[in-house]
């Protein structure tokens, strides 16, 4: 009762379907998400081991999950028994640490974890590829072809900054901010550097997770094992993402699909990049956040 109270006194706005989202402490939400917010916000008690994987959608989740949990359970190293292989990397959010996932901007998350030492990585992705690979997991959610017409309001949702989970730029810059001022708790991790120098990124990732990698565990190729196991070919290829469904109907392929930096010049033109950059340099100026 409490929260349908609050929720209906919130600013609302529709999205490009007409459908509603409310803003609560400068982020946009779908009703579901707003209540789900409001119980965590609420109930939430964080333990201290627990591991907060979050991210803006279409920035990396499924591929920081899956090298989160592959690290925590690197001495299961046979494939048959590894946990990878019987869920989704979306399935896969609680266990011994718990690991959850959210989409949530830092301000809200950090709420219920006042004073505890628990740790959240975030995911931040170059914004033209974020907009590029939503359209196109909207068009296979939608069962449609990926039209431009979808793509052109794809790209004016982000400029009015209304859009489940955005504005986007202050979504990154929450955690940015955050990482600066608490980077013992708050790492902040790039999907361009994951594709650049994925064994620098994986052994900062262990390392901030504190469980970094033995001398003994380097050398006998532990690394290297955790991200081939957690590559895009491999973990697509896995029969439990080929035809798995997840709890919310959603075929778990659904999840993988190029995985390229840069994929935005293949489908954006010129006035769309001109439009989306205005944004950023906007938004992002001054932040110390490049490329995006
Ligand atoms: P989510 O926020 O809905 O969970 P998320 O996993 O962040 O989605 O984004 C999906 C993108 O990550 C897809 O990018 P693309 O559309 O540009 O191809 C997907 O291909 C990519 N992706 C998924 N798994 C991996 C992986 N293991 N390695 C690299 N990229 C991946």
């Amino acid at each position: 009762m409490f929260a349908r109270t609050l929720i209906s006194s919130l600013p609302s706005d529709t999205d490009v379907k007409g459908k509603k989202l409310c803003n609560y402490q400068g982020c946009w939400y779908y009703y579901n998400n707003l209540q789900a917010v409001f119980d965590y916000q609420k109930h939430f008690k964080p333990l201290d081991s627990d591991i907060i994987v979050s991210s803006y959608p279409k920035s990396g989740t499924t591929w920081l999950k899956a090298l989160t949990v592959a690290l925590l359970h690197r001495s299961k190293d046979s494939l048959q028994s590894h946990p990878l292989t019987s869920d989704s990397p979306h399935g896969l959010l609680s266990s011994s640490p718990r690991l959850f996932s959210t989409h949530m901007p830092l301000h809200t998350l950090r709420e219920p974890l006042k004073d505890s030492p628990c740790k959240i990585v975030y995911v931040c992705r170059n914004v033209k590829d974020v907009l590029v690979s939503l359209w196109h997991f909207r068009s296979k959610m939608e069962k449609q072809e990926a039209e431009r017409s979808s793509l052109e309001s794809i790209i004016e949702s982000f400029r009015n900054g209304v859009h489940t989970f955005g504005p986007l730029w202050d979504n990154v810059l929450s955690y940015w901010e955050g990482s600066l001022k608490d980077p013992k708790h708050v790492l902040f991790m790039r999907y361009e550097e994951l594709k650049e120098e994925p064994y620098a990124q994986v052994m900062r990732l262990a390392e901030f997770l504190g469980c970094p990698f033995s001398q003994e565990e380097i050398r006998s190729g532990s690394v290297e094992k955790i991200l081939n196991l957690c590559s895009l070919s491999s973990l697509s290829n896995l029969e439990i993402n080929k035809t798995g469904i997840s709890w919310n109907n959603l075929d778990h392929n659904i999840y993988f699909r190029k995985g390229e930096v840069d994929d935005w010049k293949n489908h954006l033109n010129t006035e769309m990049v001109n439009k989306i950059d205005m944004i950023i340099d906007e938004k992002f100026q001054g932040s110390g956040l490049k490329n995006m």
